[in-house]
């Protein structure tokens, strides 16, 4: 196959979609910043000079989980040494921290516990709901959600379980456990697991009752170049469907994590490189026309590398995140927390304008704790609670 990527560059530079053949061709080269530059135009089309990130925080209310995926380093069985389970109260204690310090989200996930009832779930959506109700709560990947639908005597349809989630103060979902699309990864490294119809079908009906969503993908283990560009044109097909019938949610953001080994049971693989990293970002801005936002979750791609890519399609660095419980910098701490001056910093420093953002892309004026959403300064009231600082 040629390594010209010429006819990609002008396909890029008028606007037009790249198809199935440009993306293999762009996966088998190696001239990786001349793709960057190519994703840095439809970045720069998309969002000129500004890159978002926002104040979240992160919590993983159980490690207890059903599955035994290889490239997990987090999951536990019920009884084994360090498996735990939020209580009520530790959620709530979540949302008052968060309250504290301002955080404009709280992103929620946890492993497949087999035995906590759906009431558990609902319960702590309320009680963060009730103690920080202006919190957005992105909670709960499709693979939880499925399980969320399994776990009554009597199983229930994905719809209704989302339903009752809304209601309970769920406001969208997100990207997590979709891994790659592919049927022979999937049987070799996550058994057991959601397969992508079932992962899609989740999403779909989610953009259907009007609930904003992400989409990852977990590159550098085992799988191939073709899997991963056949991941991304899965996503687009979806993204088209959402928009071309027209539903309130969609995707907003691709988030590609690369693969930690960690002390997973695929530790003995190095995990991907910086430049596959780069080029991985890249190829998702250039695949992904129907996507506005392209996130770089600078706790797997470490901060200096988030910063990097900004030149090379990223237009979104994540979050304060504080505490992380999937993968880990060394076994001892979950802690993994950055400053809004440090986020601040290495956006200027790459050349480009920080805004912080909502979940929902919408920017977000601040006063130390206190924040409103920018375009809708003068219709809602700052928080009483939260206090400055
Ligand atoms: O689903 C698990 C991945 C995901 C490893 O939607 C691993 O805004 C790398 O989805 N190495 C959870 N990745 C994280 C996630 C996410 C993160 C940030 C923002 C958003 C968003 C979503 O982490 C899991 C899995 O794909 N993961 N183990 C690992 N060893």
């Amino acid at each position: 196959m040629s390594d010209d990527l010429w006819s990609i560059t002008k396909k890029v530079e008028r606007g037009d979609r790249l198809n199935a053949d440009d993306g293999r061709r762009l996966f088998a080269s190696d001239r990786i910043h001349t793709i960057g530059r190519m994703a840095d135009t439809v970045r720069r089309r998309l969002h000129g000079n500004v890159t978002y990130y926002n104040v979240n925080r992160h919590f993983n209310y159980t490690n207890v989980c059903a599955l035994s995926c290889l490239f997990c380093d987090f999951h536990r069985k019920a009884g084994d040494v360090g498996a735990y389970e939020y209580s009520l109260e530790d959620a709530r204690e979540q949302a008052r921290v968060a309250r504290e310090v301002g955080a404009t989200e709280i992103h929620i996930v946890g492993g497949l516990h087999p035995r906590l009832p759906f009431s558990y779930y609902i319960d702590m959506l309320r009680a963060i709901h009730d103690e920080y109700p202006r919190v957005h709560i992105k909670a709960f990947t499709a693979v939880e959600i499925v399980h969320l639908a399994r776990i009554d005597r009597r199983p229930r349809e994905v719809e209704a379980v989302l339903r009752d989630l809304m209601d309970a103060g769920l406001g969208s979902l997100p990207g997590g456990g979709a891994e790659v699309f592919d049927d022979r990864v999937h049987d070799e490294a996550f058994k057991g697991k959601i397969r992508s119809d079932k992962w899609i079908d989740v999403h779909r009906t989610a953009h259907r009752l009007g609930l904003m969503s992400n989409a990852t993908i977990l590159y550098g283990h085992i799988e191939s170049s073709e899997d991963r560009l056949n991941h991304l044109l899965q996503l687009r097909e979806a993204q088209d469907q959402a928009i071309n019938e027209n539903h309130a949610g969609r995707f907003q953001t691709v988030i590609p994590l690369p693969f930690i080994p960690g002390c997973s049971a695929l530790a003995n693989l190095p995990g991907p490189t910086a430049l596959d990293d780069l080029k991985m970002l890249s190829i998702s801005r250039l695949m992904l026309d129907n996507f506005q936002h392209v996130k770089a979750f600078w706790i797997m791609q470490t901060l200096p590398l988030a910063q990097l890519s900004l030149q090379y399609g990223v237009d979104d660095i994540d979050g304060t995140v504080v505490w992380y419980d999937i993968t880990k910098v060394n076994d001892d701490t979950t802690h993994q927390e950055t400053s809004v001056t440090d986020l601040r910093r290495a956006i200027i420093e790459a050349g480009f304008t920080p805004v912080e953002r909502d979940t929902l892309y919408r920017p977000v004026e601040r006063d130390g704790a206190d924040w409103r959403v920018a375009d809708q300064a003068n219709k809602q009231p700052a928080d009483a609670s939260a206090s400055a600082g």
